[in-house]
């Protein structure tokens, strides 16, 4: 376990990340002093307050940054031999020093240089890359040189998009932060690290699956590591916005309610909200946690809705803070089995898709990227997507907003995570924090999914009753999800049952089924009877089977397109027969890569349950689905 000497306490406040359960995420306000020399490796896995001297600076991508992306010389590194010495104890002098042989002569062994390592590009994945790394599981360290020029009375962010799995960071040889979570936004203060002029940087990047991570050893994606969203420095003034929610009130849906958060700011400093395109403004008081509290009603407010994205420009002040936003603003609650959307029984055409790039594959982090995921959703005649199994990159939240798509987001509380270890609910209640923290302001999200296929035991509902009782702490306005696992009845009447005792705890249940994939064939789905315990609406995330694109034969043989597309037309038909689904994402948008997927001329390392190949072929199935959408498929439920 890594502990820090360095005291970092975090402080309560309203709308930070930090919280008393992340117990090394340092709040706002203080001085985030370096983590490094104090530190004390006692064991090479637990993690617990691996996480130092991090949180989220909301809204920073609507920011002035300046951009770390780029070339950056790297160095694999199995042994981690950067970080440790040969009894495993933490270098003081480790490669985040950036030393060079040049410069130091010949009476001191050197035994990496940065400057003559060959480079990776940020944002990316290794894996895709460089071809050694394919497969690579391990440390990868990361440097490059900045110029910078300080300015009196700012405080300056390392915005970090995504960093997969643990992270640790230096700036001129002085430690800022480390992180652990593959799929979350976070910063670091590095304020005190800066010089003007020419400085450093050094990350070190480990991708080792551990059996405490979240997710944990088994996954069913591939595992890209490195620096994988993009990094930029963010400046702020002293007293800065470190946090917001605003949001339309359920009761009069033309009222907007919310707060602000200024860090060091006194009591009694006054921060605006203003809507200009609709002369709307209001000013607020903040208490003295640098909290206030926010209600105004602008006139002729128009409602976001899937397939009507209507987004307003947004200025929050504070002082000598600005940060101009761009909201829409939508209400979503449920009454009985229905879904509703600002007051309306929706029915959810969606489709799950995984932050796998189009066309090169690896990690999807490019606008190009973004565009192209929800373009296609859109050509299916999508209203909603599941953005499966974790966050994805912060582009993709703010399409969604832009083209109208309501979002299922996730954390990847994926399959058998340790459920009965209380540091890894505390690592799992870290992510969800930096998920809602980074996203609660964008209006696509209508769910929160708080875990993926868990097996029912009671440490496991306890697990995620805590995270959805969490979620509910953090943002009352969306709705608490889990995709949850289905089981037999009475087998010879094909009995399928969805009672979970987990749904007590969720809004909207979610189950996945795989009928005519992993049980039967896709006829298995005429016969098959439904119960569903609870009278709540149900959105079946996941349905679907696998044929790669262009392979063809008959609708009774697996592996080919016809046969994916027969177990679409089986599926849908079975499904608009369970009185409570209420939306649909069949699994999945596009192939994927994923280390478990062995079949070759089939599979060669790709899930092939796309309705579109990594190449961006269509297959038989997005017809079938896109028929069925675009001729109004679902039910609603009346009103
Ligand atoms: C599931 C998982 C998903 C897998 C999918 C499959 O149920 O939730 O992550 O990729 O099945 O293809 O088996």
């Amino acid at each position: 376990m890594l502990v820090s000497t360095s005291g970092l306490t975090p402080r309560l406040t309203h709308g930070l990340l930090a919280s008393a359960l992340l117990l090394s995420t340092a709040a706002f306000g203080q001085v985030l002093r370096p983590a490094g020399s104090g530190e004390v490796d006692t064991t090479a896995t637990q993690t617990a307050t691996f996480t130092q001297g991090t949180t989220v600076l909301e809204g920073a991508d609507r920011r002035p940054q300046t951009s770390l992306d780029g070339a950056w010389h790297s160095i694999a590194d199995p042994y981690f031999t950067g970080l440790y010495n040969f009894h495993h104890e933490m270098k003081k002098d480790g490669w985040f020093k950036n030393e060079h042989w040049a410069g130091i002569g010949d009476n001191r062994l050197l035994e990496y240089d940065f400057a003559k390592s060959p480079t990776l590009n940020v944002p990316g994945d290794w894996n895709t890359q460089r071809d050694s790394l394919f497969l690579y599981e391990g440390a990868v360290w990361y440097q490059r040189d900045f110029t910078w020029h300080n300015t009196t009375g700012k405080r300056t962010f390392l915005h970090v998009g995504a960093a997969n799995y643990r992270s640790w960071f230096w700036v001129n040889g002085q430690k800022v932060c480390q992180h652990e979570g593959g799929f979350t936004t976070f910063d670091c203060d590095v304020t005190a690290a800066l010089k003007d002029g020419s400085n450093f940087i050094v990350a070190a990047v480990n991708n080792q699956r551990l059996p405490e991570g979240v997710p944990t050893l088994e996954t069913d994606w591939w595992n890209y590591g490195g620096l994988t969203r993009s990094l930029a420095l963010v400046e702020v003034p002293e007293a800065f916005i470190t946090g917001y929610d605003l949001h339309l009130d359920r009761a009069t849906r033309t009222h907007i309610e919310g707060w602000v958060q200024v860090a060091n700011a006194h009591a009694g400093e006054e921060v605006g909200v203003s809507l200009p395109e609709l002369h709307a403004t209001t000013m607020a008081k903040v208490d003295a946690d640098g909290h206030a509290a926010i209600s105004f009603t602008p006139k002729n407010l128009k409602l976001w809705s899937p397939g009507k994205p209507v987004l307003y420009k947004v200025d929050l002040t504070a002082g000598n803070d600005a940060i101009h936003e761009e909201m829409g603003f939508k209400t979503i609650e449920t009454r009985g089995t229905q879904i509703l959307v600002n007051g309306d029984p929706i029915y959810l055409r969606g489709i799950s898709i995984h932050a796998e790039a189009p066309y090169r594959t690896g990690r999807a982090n490019t606008q190009k990227d973004m565009d192209t995921l929800l373009g296609w959703a859109r050509e299916l005649g999508c209203n909603y997507v599941r953005l499966a199994h974790y966050p994805h990159d912060e582009k993709m939240t703010r399409t969604a907003d832009r083209l109208g798509i309501l979002v299922w987001s996730e954390i990847p509380t994926y399959w058998a995570i340790q459920f009965d270890n209380p540091i890894v609910l505390a690592k799992a209640k870290q992510q969800l924090n930096e998920e809602i923290s980074r996203d609660r302001n964008k209006v696509s999200i209508g769910l929160w999914s708080i875990a993926n296929e868990t097996p029912a035991t009671e440490a496991r509902t306890k697990f995620l009753t805590a995270l959805a009782e969490e979620t509910r702490r953090l943002d009352k306005e969306r709705l608490v999800t889990a995709a949850l696992l289905v089981r037999d009845g009475d087998k010879s009447k094909h009995e399928k049952v969805v009672d979970d005792k987990l749904g007590q705890a969720l809004d909207v249940i979610g189950m996945n089924e795989y009928v005519g994939w992993y049980e039967g064939k896709p006829e298995t789905a005429d016969l098959m009877q439904w119960t569903v315990a609870y009278q709540k609406p149900v959105i079946v995330s996941e349905f679907g089977g696998e044929g790669p694109a262009g392979v063809h034969g008959t609708a009774d043989q697996r592996w080919t397109e016809e046969y994916v597309a027969n177990l679409y037309t089986h599926n849908l038909k079975m499904l608009a027969a369970i009185p409570q689904v209420r939306g649909m994402s069949p699994w999945l948008l596009m192939d994927f890569r994923s280390p478990s997927r062995q079949m070759p001329g089939m599979q060669d390392y790709f899930n092939r349950k796309g309705l579109i190949s990594e190449k961006g072929q269509k297959k038989l199935a997005f017809g079938v689905l896109q028929n069925a959408y675009r001729s109004g498929y679902g039910n609603a439920g009346s009103k």
